[in-house]
């Protein structure tokens, strides 16, 4: 029977000074994770099926071709940790290949997730399963309903392209130290990353013709205003979503597109015409830098799968 565990009741007080510090700093940001509201949500899911956006086109096929492979390299019978597990939709479709005993989704988009376990619990009644609402970019502690033995954590979608490479490594080593069973490494991760390609492709993926990206990044002032009892005039800003080669990142901003203050109860924020609000930052790898960085963080016996035309991986590596 499925379960589900309520983590972080998100502390609203701290939600308001994180989300404030970052408005109010010089150059405005928010982090990427105040995006995936329950409209958020389901917007995202949108941009997955835009034809610019080939990340998830492209993991899917990698799956799907290499599903028995991955198997026989990652073991059959594991707990499945799914980190940002949404819809739950990508594990789903491994189950009959890795056969998970215990599947853990967990996701800070809770009532979304509720939902998709439901469902899936319906889908695969043999499967236990565990519901995890909480924020798992600043900590990994699960609770003991999760089993310690043979973990195989799933982190894909390029997700862990949010990090800057050195928050990745840090993020990366917690969760080699999660796989740790009675002092002896054990169990491993499945990771999907997005690769260093023609700025042309990334460009259109981050800014589709549709408008489907800059809805999900203008939810956002949505967002914050039921989160702040702000009254940002989403009109008044724009969409911008590029990739800035320097750092090997997209970077997504908000534009004001004329002066504007903003108010909230105890605060206000004057932009000027053009000044941005940051609000998502996604990292590009070579293969072998994203290796390299698994291995620091302590991973070993790295297996790659990639498509023909190398835009998109999936990595396993043991404990
Ligand atoms: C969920 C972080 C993998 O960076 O491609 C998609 C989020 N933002 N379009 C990504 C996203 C804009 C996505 N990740």
């Amino acid at each position: 029977m499925s379960q589900f565990i309520q983590l972080t009741q998100q502390d609203p007080q701290l939600v308001r000074e994180e989300l404030l510090a970052g408005l109010l700093a010089a150059s405005a940001q928010t982090s990427p994770k105040y995006l995936y509201d329950a409209l958020g949500s389901k917007l995202f899911e949108a941009i997955c099926e835009l034809p610019e956006y080939y990340p998830t086109r492209t993991e899917a096929q990698i799956f799907a071709s290499y599903a028995d492979e991955i198997a026989a390299v990652a073991g059959t019978g594991a707990t499945l940790i799914d980190l940002g597990a949404g819809n739950c939709a990508k594990a789903a479709s491994l189950f009959p290949a890795l056969q998970p005993s215990h599947y853990v989704p967990i996701d800070i988009s809770v009532q979304f997730l509720r939902d998709a376990v439901s469902r899936l619990q319906s889908q695969f009644p043999r499967i236990a399963m565990t519901g995890i609402g909480m924020d798992f970019s600043s900590r990994l502690d699960l609770p003991t309903a999760v089993p310690r033995h043979n973990r195989l954590f799933f982190y894909p979608g390029s997700s862990i392209g949010n990090f800057t490479p050195q928050e990745a490594l840090a993020f990366l080593a917690r969760v080699h130290a999660a796989c740790l069973h009675e002092g002896n490494a054990d169990g491993g991760i499945l990771i999907s990353i997005d690769l260093v390609k023609d700025a042309v492709i990334l460009d259109a993926a981050y800014d589709d013709a549709l408008g489907v990206t800059a809805s999900f990044n203008l939810n956002l002032l949505q967002h914050l205003n039921h989160l702040l009892q702000a009254d940002f005039d989403l009109r008044a800003w724009r969409h911008r979503g590029f990739f800035n080669a320097k750092q090997s990142r997209i970077e997504m901003h908000l534009e004001a597109l004329s002066p504007q203050t903003v108010r909230w109860p105890g605060g206000v924020r004057r932009f000027e015409e053009g000044e941005r609000i940051h609000t998502e930052n996604s990292y590009k790898y070579t293969q072998q830098d994203f290796i390299d960085l698994l291995t620091q963080a302590g991973f070993v016996d790295v297996t790659v799968w990639s498509d023909p035309q190398q835009w998109f991986m999936v990595c396993h590596a043991r404990a």
